[in-house]
């Protein structure tokens, strides 16, 4: 079981209810296709991957980084129990999309820094340390049902 406490509670509570998923959803997996070029074998069904510019202009990865990010409501409504949270989510994208799991630690690296690029100095050591943990806990909780 994680123990929150009611600084971190809040720290990620603040991060999530101010948060433009339009914005920040593309431009993480976005980063993450063109840091870690790997996890676009996923993606061959949503059409032009070559550039850079290509990913970030493709409205197919666009839609996906929404919705993965809205993916991340599940962590933040249910903060004592995110590994039951996940545990459909977890055979999904083992046994349905065969996605390797440290791919979940990459998005992660990802979202934080667009996240720290989005709040400046507000991201403060504190919020990130906060911030890191929620996104540990989330990626163990994914790769949960993997086997
Ligand atoms: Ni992920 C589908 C959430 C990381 C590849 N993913 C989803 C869906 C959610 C989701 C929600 C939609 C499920 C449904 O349709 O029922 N994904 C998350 C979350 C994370 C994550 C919360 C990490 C924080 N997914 C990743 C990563 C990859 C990934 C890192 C690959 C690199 N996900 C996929 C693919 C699909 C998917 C592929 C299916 C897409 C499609 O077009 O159907």
């Amino acid at each position: 079981m994680v123990e929150w406490t009611q600084q971190e509670r809040s720290i990620i509570a603040g991060i999530f209810a101010n948060l433009n998923y339009e914005d920040i959803g593309p431009k993480a997996l976005a980063r993450c296709l063109i840091v870690y070029p790997w996890t676009q074998r996923y993606f061959g069904a949503y059409g032009d991957l070559s550039t850079p510019e290509a990913i970030k202009g493709n409205a197919k990865i666009a839609a996906h980084g929404v919705k993965v990010l809205h993916g991340l409501d599940r962590a933040v409504k249910n903060m004592d129990n995110i590994n039951e949270a996940y545990s459909e989510l977890s055979v999904l994208h083992s046994d349905k999309l065969h996605v390797d799991p440290d791919n979940f630690r990459m998005f992660s690296d990802c979202l934080t820094v667009v996240i720290a690029a989005n709040l400046g100095d507000a991201f403060t050591a504190e919020t990130q340390c906060a911030f890191q943990k929620f996104l540990a806990v989330v990626v163990f909780a994914l790769g949960r049902k993997y086997h």
